[in-house]
């Protein structure tokens, strides 16, 4: 199948989103129209949960509630976003999804994964990226970028041992579904990624073309 839903994965400062507006212009002068959009957010209520989860709090916040509030927001952008733009046709490009809850919340936080499981299921069902493209990067590589781009926020506060499970759940994840995964060695010059990218999404559109859609 020709991949229509497309989502980013990756540690802190691996350069989504830089690369993102790569894929973005790759695809539009393949005459294919796409959105890009992001989680946690990409709706008005979805962003104003994002600035809830990322700002920094006196308070303890539970992880399940962190989990609960990933899931709210991804209902709201699955539901207003995502599946309306792939019901007419345009290809969805977006900035982490389900998996980075695994990562995060299941490997990062250690909560229970059939927990998470379950709400995935229950929040997108059968809706699921065609293709993701992991970024992976050192951490201490992708944390310097990403320091360098702006302060850091909540999460990003955590500490290296938080982020090394992250990592390693990621690679998990790409392991157990290497049919989806495709990973980008995100260490490279911005062009070396543009090179890798160029890679995994040209065949695409060759199949697009050949299949005439
Ligand atoms: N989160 C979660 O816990 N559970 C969930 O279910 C979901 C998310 C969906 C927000 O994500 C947080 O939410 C995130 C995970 C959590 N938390 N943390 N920590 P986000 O995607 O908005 O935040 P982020 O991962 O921290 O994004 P980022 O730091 O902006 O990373 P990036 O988009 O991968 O990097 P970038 O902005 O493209 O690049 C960073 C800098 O590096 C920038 O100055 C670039 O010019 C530079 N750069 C980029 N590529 C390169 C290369 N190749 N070489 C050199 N320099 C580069």
């Amino acid at each position: 199948m020709v991949a229509s839903f497309i989502s980013i994965e990756g540690g802190e400062g691996a350069g989504k989103s830089t690369s993102i507006e790569y894929i973005k212009r790759k695809l539009q002068a393949a005459g294919i129209e796409c959105i890009v959009t992001r989680e946690p957010g990409g709706t008005p209520m979805a962003e104003d949960i994002r600035q809830l989860l990322l700002q920094h709090r006196d308070e303890t916040v539970d992880p399940y509630t962190e989990l609960l509030l990933m899931f709210a927001a991804r209902r709201q952008h699955v539901e207003n976003v995502i599946r309306p733009a792939l019901a007419v046709g345009k290809w969805v490009i977006c900035d982490r999804f389900t998996d980075a809850s695994f990562a995060y919340q299941g490997f990062g936080r250690g909560l229970n994964t059939d927990f998470i499981t379950n709400l995935k299921h229950w929040v997108h069902g059968d809706l699921n990226p065609d293709m993701t493209l992991l970024f992976d990067v050192d951490i201490a590589v992708g944390m310097a970028r990403a320091g360098k781009r702006s302060d850091f926020d909540r999460i990003e506060k955590e500490e290296i041992s938080f982020f090394e499970r992250v990592r390693h759940g990621y690679l998990s994840q790409a392991e157990a579904e290497p049919q989806r995964y495709r990973i980008v060695d995100a260490a490279a010059s911005i062009a070396g990624v543009e090179a890798q990218l160029d890679r995994y999404i040209d065949p695409l559109l060759i199949q697009l073309t050949n299949s005439g859609s």
